[in-house]
């Protein structure tokens, strides 16, 4: 029997900390899996180090579920985004495994393509009108068919999710919300303005590029309940594809409030690592996406159980895709976002040249479309080389204070 005779973890810094696993059997196949925790990256790599890597030795690589059970059940200590994020970067790992030793990409595996390819959605912002008119359209001649639109605030400073340079190229993502320091940067906030001027946004965008293109916005947990209410119903006019993290969503049963208030499509989860983190809102049809990552979310099985889960309930997928889920976790997305029915549109904003140096990847974009590719297992390779040559440095997500200097939710 091939058993697991490696567990490394590499660190790589290429413009952005990634954290991955490689697992190599005794038959010589590796799988990479990612750990990537923004701004906490080191609890992960430790975690895995110094408690998953020694007791993983010699288990059956091929036993993905009994794993995942004996990594989740066996520390006792359940949950939490350190420990689901270690659990998901070794079941990413074994399931690229499994793939490679199957000859097929993991697609295959969880019951093969239900669809030619993933409607995607990229982030379009700025700071005055045209600015984010100017970003939509570069998005759309790169063939997005659905975007995220983000704006400045009158009277605030940066605002997390906005391009300083406005839309051209190599500014564009240049928000990047963990910024390189040994300490957070800070971010101020006023909810009353931004609620008062994102739908004058919203009917300029709709009023430019007419009914049919989807528009996302993200709240960024700013919200309260009523809040959210009231802003949804403000947006209604102009048909969002979704309202993402209106609110925290830790008291999932305050979703109710928003539900009353508003009949705009929510989409809740990146924060979350956990199917019990869904249960209300699943249950009670509070969300119509889920926002998981599989880097988050305890990996491919547990993200899928999440996803058949929802499935009874009318509920979608919409996993999380900013530059901060490695290659190796956003083709994981792609792979299980291809085979399960209830896919419903996935985040993609392509990674920096440096990065895609470390990971070789094969998934595609085209007209709009992801497509995983066809090489076995989840089809991305880690180059060494390139990969020591960036060492880990610290960056941290900001912190948003109101105005008064009150920490608040970003
Ligand atoms: C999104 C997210 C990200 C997060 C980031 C934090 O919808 O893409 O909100 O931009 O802020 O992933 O690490
Ligand atoms: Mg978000």
């Amino acid at each position: 029997m091939s058993t697991i005779e490696s567990v490394e973890v590499l660190l790589t810094n290429p413009g952005r900390n990634f954290v991955t696993v490689r697992i190599t059997t005794s038959d010589g196949a590796t799988g990479l899996g990612d750990a990537t925790l923004n701004g906490r990256e080191l609890a992960v790599a430790s975690y895995l180090r110094d408690h998953v890597a020694p007791i993983l030795i010699g288990h059956d690589p091929a036993a993905i579920e009994g794993t995942w059970q004996y990594l989740y059940r066996g520390a006792y200590w359940r949950r939490g985004p350190v420990t689901m994020a270690s659990i998901a970067a070794v079941d990413m790992a074994l399931w690229d495994i499994k793939g490679k030793v199957a000859g097929l990409p993991v697609y295959q595996l969880l019951g093969g393509a239900v669809r030619r390819g993933l409607l995607t959605y990229g982030h379009a912002s700025g700071a005055e009108i045209p600015q984010i008119f100017d970003s939509i359209r570069e998005h759309l001649d790169e063939g997005y068919r659905a975007v995220r639109v983000q704006t400045a605030v009158p009277g605030l400073g940066q605002v997390y999710g906005v391009s300083a340079a406005g839309a051209s190229g190599s500014g564009r993502y240049d928000y990047e919300p963990a910024r390189p320091g040994t300490r957070p940067t800070e971010e101020q906030w006023d909810t009353r303005a931004y609620m008062r001027h994102l739908p004058t946004v919203f009917e300029a965008v709709r009023g430019e590029f007419g009914p049919e293109l989807p528009l996302l916005h993200d709240g960024h947990h700013r919200m309260t309940p009523n809040q959210a209410g009231q802003l949804g119903r403000a947006l209604e006019p102009y048909d969002l594809f979704w309202l993402e993290d209106c609110t925290p969503a830790e008291n999932q049963q305050s979703l109710r409030r928003v539900r009353d208030l508003t009949s705009q499509p929510l989409a809740i989860g990146e924060i979350f690592n956990s199917i019990w983190d869904y249960q209300t809102l699943i249950t009670e049809q509070l969300i119509d996406y889920v926002r998981s990552a599989v880097t988050h979310t305890g990996g491919i099985t547990h993200l899928k159980k999440i996803m058949d889960f929802a499935s009874l309930y009318q509920i979608k997928s919409g996993f999380h895709g900013p530059t901060d889920i490695s290659p190796v976790g956003q083709a994981a997305a792609l792979h299980l976002g291809l085979a399960i029915h209830n896919f419903g549109i996935q985040e993609y904003m392509r990674h920096s040249d440096p990065t895609l140096e470390v990971f070789h990847t094969s998934y595609t974009f085209a007209d709009g479309l992801l497509h995983p590719g066809d090489v076995p297992g989840l089809g991305v390779e880690y180059d060494d080389q390139a990969g020591d040559a960036h060492g880990y440095s610290p960056a941290y997500l900001p912190v948003n204070r109101l105005t008064d200097g009150t920490m608040h939710d970003w």
